[in-house]
């Protein structure tokens, strides 16, 4: 089974994706998501002109040999666009295979270890009363699990507060925008918004919150601290995630669970994270780590530790990184939880799935590969438009991490 075509779609059905399609020789045609958030064309052109070529004749069903190649063969490892290109690759192949042998492809991974993948909602609203309020319509759709992120009083477009959609969209179309910051009216009301998000639905649902690499480790010991009673079910990117050693400082001041790894590459940027067990969920997703190929050798070191998986999930990941994550998620022992980020109408019309949702959980459905297809006639009515994440700075001005 020889690789004799690689293609390169991007598209943006509401928000841009990048997304290659590999056809074999047998006719049998896989697909991965190559999408990284505002920087999508420098990983098309890192596919089309340096991989694609080297795809051409390759053996399809040498998934890991493939893999090696392009990970060792560039010399330049790792970072976020070779790695994003690697897993479009490797998602691609894997999707091939499911097909090619007719299963899905968490049968080719030892097949099921539960029955379903628990996910997490996001809720937000502008002030403490509308996040509760966001809170409460995620439980009644059923979900289990929901993150919180509130408005801060005194700064206008805080990370993680949207339009009070499902779906929360942080890249704009255009040049970056930029927002302000106070990490200190920040720690006003995140302790509060916890303790009234406990007194209004009690602890059998799980509360979550995203930190986005804001705080120093001292300010996110001290919030932790704060946060313990509310029994979070973890608080993630406490710190920025590039020091792995800040952890220790915060590990040894807070019981509340860790997460962190939405920005990782490879199993380089945790292993002090997961070999002195600071973290309690790692969150680097297939469409990061190079693909199942690269998150199963993540999920596998960390299954050794007893640190579980959080797959990062946002709306810039496509449905076709999610049906990956979930095929993982249903076969890995060390399975977390998952974020689930729903998308767009437009979105999920150019990439019809079969994952379902119900009672809080997702399945990726049974059908042979990823369990996802685009629809490249709908994916073509949608062309690529410049867009960026968001810039951010303190009050005085300064740059601070978004
Ligand atoms: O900001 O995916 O946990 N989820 C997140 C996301 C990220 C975006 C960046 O592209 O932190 O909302
Ligand atoms: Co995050």
């Amino acid at each position: 089974m020889r690789i004799t075509e690689a293609e390169v779609i991007v598209c943006s059905p509401g928000r841009n994706f990048v997304t290659l399609k590999i056809t074999t020789d047998d006719g049998v045609s896989g697909i991965g998501d190559a999408t990284l958030n505002g920087r999508e064309l420098a990983v098309a052109g890192y596919l089309t002109e340096h991989i694609v070529p080297l795809l051409i004749g390759r053996d399809a069903a040498a998934i890991e040999d493939t893999w090696q190649y392009l990970y060792h063969g560039a010399y330049w490892r790792r970072g976020p666009v070779t790695m994003s290109a690697l897993s479009a690759v490797d998602m691609a192949l894997w999707d091939i295979k499911g097909k090619a042998l007719g299963v899905p492809v968490h049968q080719l991974l030892g097949g099921p270890s539960r029955e379903a993948v628990l996910v997490y909602g996001h809720a937000n609203g502008a002030d403490i009363e509308e996040t509760v309020a966001a809170v409460g319509r995620y439980l009644a759709m059923g979900y289990r699990a929901v993150r919180a992120q509130t408005g801060v009083p005194g700064l206008r477009g805080v990370y993680g507060v949207g339009r009070g959609e499902l779906y929360y969209e942080p890249a704009e179309k255009g040049l970056p925008s930029e927002e302000r910051w106070s990490t200190e009216k920040y720690l006003n009301v995140v302790p509060e918004l916890f303790r009234v998000l406990r007194e209004t639905y009690g602890h059998d649902v799980h509360l979550l919150h995203d930190g986005h690499h804001r705080m120093t480790p001292i300010q996110a010991a001290w919030l932790g601290q704060r946060l313990e009673d509310s029994r979070l079910f973890w608080l993630e990117d406490a710190t920025p995630a590039e020091h792995q050693q800040s952890f220790r400082q915060l590990r040894s001041h807070t019981t509340t669970p860790l997460a962190v790894g939405e920005i990782f590459n490879s199993v380089h940027d945790c292993s002090t994270l997961i070999a002195e067990q600071l973290i309690d969920y790692i969150r680097t997703p297939p469409a990061r780590a190079g693909g199942i190929t690269g998150v199963r050798k993540i999920a596998g070191f960390a299954e050794v530790y007893g640190v579980r998986t959080g797959f990062h999930g946002a709306t810039d990941l496509s449905p076709v990184a999610m049906a990956a994550a979930l095929q993982v998620d249903l076969a890995i022992p060390n399975f977390g939880i998952q974020e689930y980020m729903r998308h767009t109408a437009e979105t999920d019309a150019v990439f019809p799935h079969e994952y379902t949702f119900a009672e809080g959980f997702l399945h990726p459905g049974t059908a042979a590969g990823l369990g996802v297809e685009i629809d490249e006639e709908a994916a073509a009515r949608y062309p690529y438009e410049r867009a960026y994440l968001p810039v951010n700075r303190l009050e005085d001005g300064t740059v601070h991490p978004w």
